[in-house]
């Protein structure tokens, strides 16, 4: 048996001394010393107990060395599980918890804090910082350059990536060697990538977006990738004459269209922008139009899905349209009270089946039971409208869900906090238009009767609890929730009444 994705993604590169990384510091890492370091870092993992099926939880800068961890994880037959560095100690505790991995790779300066809640887990804490040090690179760097991979089928997990819930409580989405390569494959040939690509790379890497679309891709083709520790305007611009590719947020395109650099010829040897994990307003892919030539290809996706659809690259690219289904993966439009599907031009849910969609959520059965259906369809909480050629448009989210930057933000968990609060009645929190993350959060609290509870008292508690961007830009203080007369919060009414 083989590796199914260590096989298509890193082992071909064996032996290719081609560019793959390209850092900040102007150092290059070719795709050859990437094989050697993915193999010592799999080495490293195997030493510290981890075998097939284990799962390895990362929180940690994005490195060269982060991406070769994650290629380390699959080699040596683990599942990644790599999380936002902003989340909290609270967070943290539980996906330990929850996934009990069997090492944790963090920065140096977590390493108290994560031993604490590592304990009780039984796993073992190795680190690496930002500058590149940390005992998980100390034993890479004395540990041997090859490494027997251990073999993995396609039903295998490869990676474990928790994605918020409306019940407040986060979900593993499992996700196989299948799902990922997949996907990798159908984007690549889709967006005709290929080893004269240089992408852009400025996403963070614990997410589908920055690892999987962008980093799987340029693995399959043999792109060569300049590497960003962060996003900055003046970095990406700096970047355009001498990249083909950029994957990113709405934001990334609002952010580069505020500049008056951002020009047609600036962008002349760039083949293609593509946007994702949010809605791109049709005033942004129009303006980039204009003022580049370039039109923004949007796609859809989902943690538990990978990529569903995607505008053509040959073809239209429509703006507030998501395109068609990716090769190998269909798309249903439902009822969502009965679950039959709905004639073409009518709303529904959005349903999605194929190699791409994920194994279930982690320790959660009924979760899953209740997402992804005996059929295979899963449920994406996504209401859309199929056009008769197929054509997918999103029109709006069933699922309570918030989305600031690109990241999610499911308004139960946020809620849940600020109710715990003591002398909260009770709160609803929701999105608020922002010119530069798309939407924002906001909170409505209502005070039990008699209480005195102040907007930095409940700030002060959320901060420790919540990653910074998941906080309240404000917490309103209110005597009621407007309500239907079901007794259901309209958030509608207070999205419309706080809009400005
Ligand atoms: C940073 N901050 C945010 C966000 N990002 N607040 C709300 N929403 C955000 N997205 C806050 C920080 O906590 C900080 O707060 C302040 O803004 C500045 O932080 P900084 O790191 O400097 O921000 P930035 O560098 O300007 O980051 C903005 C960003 C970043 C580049 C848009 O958020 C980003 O990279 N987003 C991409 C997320 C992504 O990859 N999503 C894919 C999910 P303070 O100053 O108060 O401390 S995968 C997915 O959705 C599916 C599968 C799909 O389809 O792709
Ligand atoms: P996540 O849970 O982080 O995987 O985010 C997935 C969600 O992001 C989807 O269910 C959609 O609601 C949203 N999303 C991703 N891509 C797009 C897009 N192009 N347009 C609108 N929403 C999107």
């Amino acid at each position: 048996m083989t590796n199914i994705l260590y096989d298509a993604l890193i082992a071909p590169h064996a032996f290719s001394d081609r560019s793959f990384l390209e850092c900040d510091d102007g150092s290059t890492i070719p795709y050859a010393e990437f094989v050697r370091r993915v193999a010592q870092l799999a080495h490293v993992l195997v030493n510290a107990g981890v075998g097939p099926g284990d799962r390895v939880f990362v929180q940690v800068p994005k490195r060269s060395d982060t991406i070769a961890l994650y290629a380390a994880a699959v080699q040596a037959g683990a599942v990644y599980l790599p999380v936002n560095t902003a989340y909290t100690q609270a967070e943290l505790s539980y996906f330990i918890t929850d996934a009990s991995p069997r090492v944790v790779v963090c920065d140096p300066k977590d390493e108290a804090v994560l031993s604490n809640i590592c304990a009780p887990v039984g796993a073992s804490v190795l680190t690496l910082g930002s500058d590149g040090t940390g005992s998980l690179i100390a034993a890479a760097d004395a540990a041997p350059d090859h490494f027997d991979t251990v073999p993995r089928g396609q039903d295998d997990l490869a990676a474990l990536l928790y994605t918020s819930g409306t019940t407040g409580r986060s979900k593993g989405a499992m996700l196989s060697h299948k799902n990922l390569l997949s996907n990798a494959h159908s984007l690549t040939e889709l967006w005709q990538i290929t080893d004269q690509d240089r992408l852009i790379h400025a996403l963070p890497i614990f997410h589908s977006h920055g690892l999987f679309v962008a980093l799987n891709t340029s693995l399959l083709a043999g792109a060569r990738v300049r590497f960003m520790a962060a996003f900055d305007t003046d970095d990406i611009i700096a970047e355009l004459p001498k990249s083909t590719l950029l994957m990113g947020v709405p934001t990334f395109y609002t952010r580069l269209l505020d500049d008056p650099r951002v020009t047609q010829e600036r962008c002349a040897n760039m083949r293609l922008f593509v946007s994702g994990s949010a809605p791109l307003l049709a005033e942004t892919h129009t303006a980039f139009a204009d003022r580049t030539g370039h039109h923004i290809l949007e796609r859809y996706g989902m943690t538990e899905t990978n990529m569903i659809t995607s505008n053509p690259y040959d073809g239209d690219r429509i703006a507030g349209t998501v395109g068609y289904p990716l090769p190998g993966t269909e798309v249903m439009i439902t009822d969502p009270e009965t679950g039959a599907p709905v004639s073409p031009g009518h709303i529904g849910m959005i349903e999605v089946r194929g190699d791409n969609v994920f194994q279930g959520y982690w320790n959660m059965p009924e979760k899953t039971a209740a997402e992804l259906r005996s059929s295979g369809f899963f449920i994406t909480g996504d209401l859309g409208i199929a056009a008769e050629d197929g054509r997918i448009s999103i029109v709006g989210r069933q699922k309570d869900l918030i989305i600031s930057g690109g990241y999610n933000i499911y308004p139960k968990e946020i809620e849940d906090a600020i109710n715990d609060i003591d002398g909260v009645l009770e709160s609803a929190v929701f999105g608020v238009p922002h010119p530069d993350f798309g939407e924002s959060v906001l909170a409505v609290v209502i005070p039990d009767p008699g209480a005195s509870v102040t907007e930095d008292a409940i700030a002060n508690v959320i901060e420790p609890k919540l990653a910074r961007f998941k906080h309240p830009r404000r917490y309103i203080l209110r005597d009621a929730l407007p309500r239907n007369t079901m007794g259901k919060v309209q958030k509608n009414v207070l999205r419309t009444e706080y809009a400005s």
